[in-house]
């Protein structure tokens, strides 16, 4: 009898609970719409291109170029067109054992050129 008793008050609070949690959680998730996470890619530097030469990456991730150990041509890794609002870059003219690296904040295409080389090229799509 006191078992059944205690169901009977129980039950109720746990429904209660349930219903407080539910618009919690469904609000939770209307206020935050899903953001991919911002990632690192490395992109390699060879003779005359860059591998991937095309990479779409959410806003906010780094790009790291990574010349090659042994010694090539020069190259560099120049922003040639950007979305509004973003400086140039330009990293060194180097032909191995260098790294350069960029966050990309703002939405949009980067074009990034070799200015030792026109044809090396590559773009990236941040969204
Ligand atoms: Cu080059």
């Amino acid at each position: 009898m006191t078992v059944a008793r205690a169901r009977r008050i129980l039950l109720p609070a746990g429904l209660a609970a349930l219903v407080t949690l539910a618009p919690a959680v469904a609000g939770a998730g209307a206020a935050k719409p899903r953001r991919p996470k911002p990632v690192t890619k490395r992109v390699q530097i060879h003779d005359n291109y860059y591998e991937p030469a095309k990479l779409t990456v959410p806003a906010g991730s780094t790009i790291v170029w990574e010349w090659p150990a042994t010694t090539g041509d020069a190259h560099d890794v120049t922003l040639d067109k950007g979305p509004k609002g973003v400086r140039r870059f330009q990293s060194e003219v180097a032909a191995s054992e260098y790294t350069f690296r960029r966050r990309l904040t703002k939405k949009g295409r980067y074009r990034i050129v070799c200015t030792l080389h026109e044809e090396m090229t590559m773009d990236i799509r941040v969204r």
